[in-house]
């Protein structure tokens, strides 16, 4: 309505966008030691050792898990360098990313 001197003058703005943020997955396989995928999560999600043994069991009896969230760029090096120490290694571990 008409304003007076407790109004305060607020411009109707578009919603703040916040940037896509990207789940990265670990896959199960039947082959690839469970002291390995321990070994990734410490070295490349800075998980502790208690954290690392409990999401590498949740993907070996779920087949799949969240290993953490992060812009685009960050998912894209971490699931390139999952890949990498798995192929160097000659384990058939799988990494993926998807949009949240
Ligand atoms: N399923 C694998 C095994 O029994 C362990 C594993 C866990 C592999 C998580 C991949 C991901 N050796």
């Amino acid at each position: 309505g008409h304003r007076d001197e407790t109004d305060l003058a607020v411009k109707p703005r578009a919603k703040t966008q916040r940037p896509p943020m990207y789940k990265v997955l670990l896959l199960n396989d039947d082959f690839t030691p469970m002291e390995f995928v321990v070994h990734v999560l410490e070295r490349l999600f800075a998980m502790s050792h208690a954290q690392a043994i409990e999401i590498m069991l949740t993907v070996h009896r779920r087949g799949v898990a969240v290993v953490g969230v992060f812009s685009h760029e960050i998912a894209e090096t971490k699931v390139a360098q999952v890949m990498e120490l798995a192929r160097r290694q000659q384990h058939p571990l799988q990494c993926t990313m998807e949009k949240e």
